[in-house]
């Protein structure tokens, strides 16, 4: 009898223990900067393998239709902290400054008893609010011995961006997690943005590598029907004549004509001079922030490759260098990725040797999609696929079931929505995005999102984007670029998935026109956009 009384006692404080532990899942948002989709294997392994950003999505759940609201990397983390468009958080360009009254997820899941972190790249100019420690990189910040911004003061660390930010990341995890409480860990990669330096150790594996060029690489931004095919249009006077979409062929961003040998391309001055060739950051060196080591490290891959390039420019034409370009382009973009992917893994590992994989959701996005030679271009801040687009694996075990490819539209706007459901804390009414929950859990039949919307404000500035807002369905999109031009453009997504044909104004689209501008407005009113508030972004642009 004894024996049963303290058998019983010892099962009722065990239930004790098990009742007040909490339950809710931890979270670990990790984001790197422009990470194309094109550029991860479980969407595409034409250009490289990543196969530990690839488990997310085997052991989870691959989106082949997420988006972002506006294709820039500040205004993007707005709207993934604060959950609304950049016409309501403020954040609309990488200019403007955040305005820390808004709520940002992190806040509330910190009052909700969560303990939260972030380290690595943020980008906003001010320190990010609701986090019980940050280690952030200053702007930009640097591939080699980068600068950090702490609670605790600024710092200065030898070694590799992305190697560091995971080593800052796994010794917070080791040393000052609270076991008790469920965490919010936001893991942040400056890498794969420009100027895209590699690692040391992938220096001469990827300058030695050649890639398959793009279809549209040599596209020369036709989009609109001419000559003949005119007769096949609705031939109102206000047809814009002109064959080209001019926001396409006025952006500064083609390969050949905008990326730099210097700067990008990593090509030396002397060299430069030596060919008789003239550009911009022509004083550039990539070798600023590093120690001896590194640079000769750096030196030994990329004499050869300049050596080569002395040799064969003066042979080159237009459409050799451009192919010239891409190849160094890739090459130096993806050897940032391979780093990318070997610290998700050892992320990916440290979580599953401490058993923190069983209750935690992993995110993997980036802050936009990025041109990676498609259209000629590189960067982004169009609403054309590859920028609109970008790369989102979720992984959340016993949630989610395992190997699910997604193609429901969904955007950026819709993770703190997710998280704060997940966490069990409710959402601010004025949140503009959707839960995931119902995607993730198998309730797809709660899912009714029918279009998505977009709007891009940082005009004029570098890269030379127009100003413009759109929607996109599964099948369609529609975009208006406005301020110093009004050009319309359509795009049939099903028959025209590379966005080379502008159908806006062809006779046999204009019932799908209507319907889209209809739908266009709707959303607009929505999401509460607006033209008085397009004129008070330029306006307050000018200032
Ligand atoms: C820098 C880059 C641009 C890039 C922006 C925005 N130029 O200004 O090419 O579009 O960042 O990128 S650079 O000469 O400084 O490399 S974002 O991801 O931060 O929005
Ligand atoms: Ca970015």
């Amino acid at each position: 009898m004894k024996y049963l009384v303290v058998v019983l006692g010892f099962l009722m404080l065990a239930c004790k223990t098990h009742e007040e532990k909490d339950e809710r899942p931890n979270i670990v948002f990790i984001m790197s900067d422009d990470h194309a989709y094109q550029a991860i294997s479980a969407y595409s392994d034409k250009l490289i393998k990543t196969p530990n950003i690839d488990r997310i999505a085997s052991e989870g759940m691959l989106f082949t239709n997420a988006s972002v609201t506006n294709s820039i990397c500040a205004p993007s983390r707005a709207v993934i902290l604060t959950g609304k468009h950049s016409h309501l958080n403020g954040k609309i360009d990488n200019i403007s400054k955040f305005d820390t009254t808004n709520v940002t997820f992190p806040q509330l899941l910190k009052k909700a008893g969560y303990q939260t972190a972030m380290f690595g790249k943020l980008h906003f100019g001010n320190n990010p609010k609701g986090f019980d420690e940050f280690k952030i990189l200053p702007g930009q910040g640097s591939y080699y011995n980068p600068d950090f911004i702490t609670n605790k003061g600024d710092t200065t660390i030898t070694g590799y961006v992305t190697d560091i930010i995971t080593d800052l990341t796994i010794d917070w995890l080791e040393n000052r997690r609270k076991k008790e409480q469920p965490f919010l860990l936001m893991y942040l990669h400056k890498a794969p943005h420009r100027s895209w330096m590699p690692a040391e150790r992938h220096l001469k594996e990827f300058t030695q590598k050649s890639f398959p060029l793009p279809q549209t690489l040599y596209d020369d931004y036709k989009r609109n029907p001419t000559g003949a095919d005119f007769n096949t249009i609705d031939a109102t006077p206000e047809i814009n004549l002109n064959p080209y979409s001019t926001a396409a062929k006025q952006a500064e961003m083609n390969i050949r004509e905008h990326m730099t040998l210097a700067y990008d391309n990593k090509i030396d001055k002397e060299t430069l001079l030596e060919l008789g060739i003239s550009e911009p950051y022509m004083n550039y060196s990539p070798h600023a922030r590093m120690n001896e080591q590194q640079r000769r490290n750096w030196n030994e891959a990329y004499e050869p490759i300049i050596e080569a390039f002395k040799e064969a420019y003066p042979k080159m034409n237009d459409s050799s260098l451009m192919a010239w370009k891409y190849q160094r382009y890739m090459q130096d973009y993806l050897g940032t990725i391979k780093a990318v992917d070997e610290n998700v893994g050892e992320l990916l590992d440290y979580l599953e040797a401490h058993e923190l994989d069983k209750n935690t959701l992993v995110v993997y996005t980036s802050d936009q999609g990025f041109y990676l030679g498609e259209h000629g271009w590189f960067d982004k801040r169009l609403m054309y696929n590859e920028s609109f687009k970008t790369p989102l694996l979720i992984k959340w075990p016993n949630k989610i079931k395992p190997g699910i490819t997604e193609d429901e539209m969904v955007q950026n706007l819709d993770f703190a929505q997710t998280f704060l459901e997940a966490a069990g804390v409710v959402a601010p009414k004025d949140m503009q995005g959707k839960s995931l929950m119902p995607l993730l859990t198998g309730a797809k039949k709660e899912w009714d999102r029918d279009a998505v919307y977009y709007h891009y404000y940082e005009y004029p500035g570098e890269h030379n984007v127009k100003r413009h807002y759109g929607i996109a369905t599964k099948n369609y999109k529609l975009i208006h670029f406005y301020y110093d031009i009004d050009e319309w453009e359509l795009y049939d997504l099903k028959k025209d998935p590379q966005e080379m044909n502008n159908v806006y104004y062809d006779k046999a689209y204009q019932d799908v026109v209507s319907e889209m501008k209809l739908k266009l407005e709707e959303t607009r009113i929505k999401y509460k956009d607006s033209k008085k508030l397009d004129d008070f972004y330029i306006e307050s642009y000018k200032k």
